[in-house]
């Protein structure tokens, strides 16, 4: 039988707890509605996305992770292509952590894995603890991506799928040609909603 997909790209998603990451997980790989709000999350769990980036048909196996853990083993990043490490923008705690997070990825993942920071809560403006400029500045530094997200309104999630889609597509192609990784350059993207 014919594959439906160009390229099937293993996605995790790490983070504190609570940051939204079961949330979002629902929001990128949506299946038929549950009125229930997610509860933690225990050990790890998947969904399956396709979408059409750059011509390509592209799978993604988005990974779940428990915040609890606050490590994510080498076993996890096994053929990890991209990683999400999410934060709540509400959340100053979760934001310090994010640092942690980052480290625990690069210590632990190929150096070709494609890595996004994600502020979610993007909508909660009043309540915000950390603005779209200090993620930027984050993401920046680190020489990461950066998007902030909504779980609840949806804003900036099929962004977001593209962003890291098409980075995981060019570093393929780089790995490849040239066995070597392609540039770091940043990308973020304002959350617009009010
Ligand atoms: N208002 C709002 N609530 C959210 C959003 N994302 C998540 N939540 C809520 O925050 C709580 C925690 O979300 P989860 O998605 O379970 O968080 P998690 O990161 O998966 O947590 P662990 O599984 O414990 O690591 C839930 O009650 C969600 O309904 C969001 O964008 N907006
Ligand atoms: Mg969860």
């Amino acid at each position: 039988m014919a594959k439906h997909y160009d390229y099937l790209f293993k996605v995790l998603l790490i983070g504190d707890a609570d940051v939204g990451k079961t949330s979002l997980l629902d929001k990128f790989a949506p299946t038929p509605a549950s009125d229930q709000s997610p509860i933690s999350t225990i050990g790890i769990d998947s969904k399956t996305r396709y979408l059409q980036v750059c011509g390509r048909r592209v799978k993604l196996q988005v990974w779940n992770t428990a915040g609890q853990h606050h490590t994510i083993t080498s076993a996890f990043y096994k053929g990890t292509r991209g990683v999400f490490i999410i934060y709540n923008a509400t959340s100053e705690k979760s934001f310090k952590n994010v640092k942690k997070w980052l480290d625990n990825v690069k210590n632990h993942s190929a150096d070709s894995t494609v890595m996004m920071m994600l502020g979610n809560n993007c909508h909660l403006k009043d309540e915000k603890q950390v603005s779209w400029e200090r993620g930027k500045q984050l993401a920046d530094e680190k020489g990461v991506k950066f998007m902030e997200v909504s779980a609840k309104t949806g804003q900036n999630i099929e962004e977001t799928l593209n962003i890291l889609s098409k980075s995981m597509l060019e570093q393929e192609s780089s790995v490849i040609a040239t066995g070597q990784r392609t540039s770091t350059e940043t990308q973020g993207s304002r959350c617009s909603v009010q």
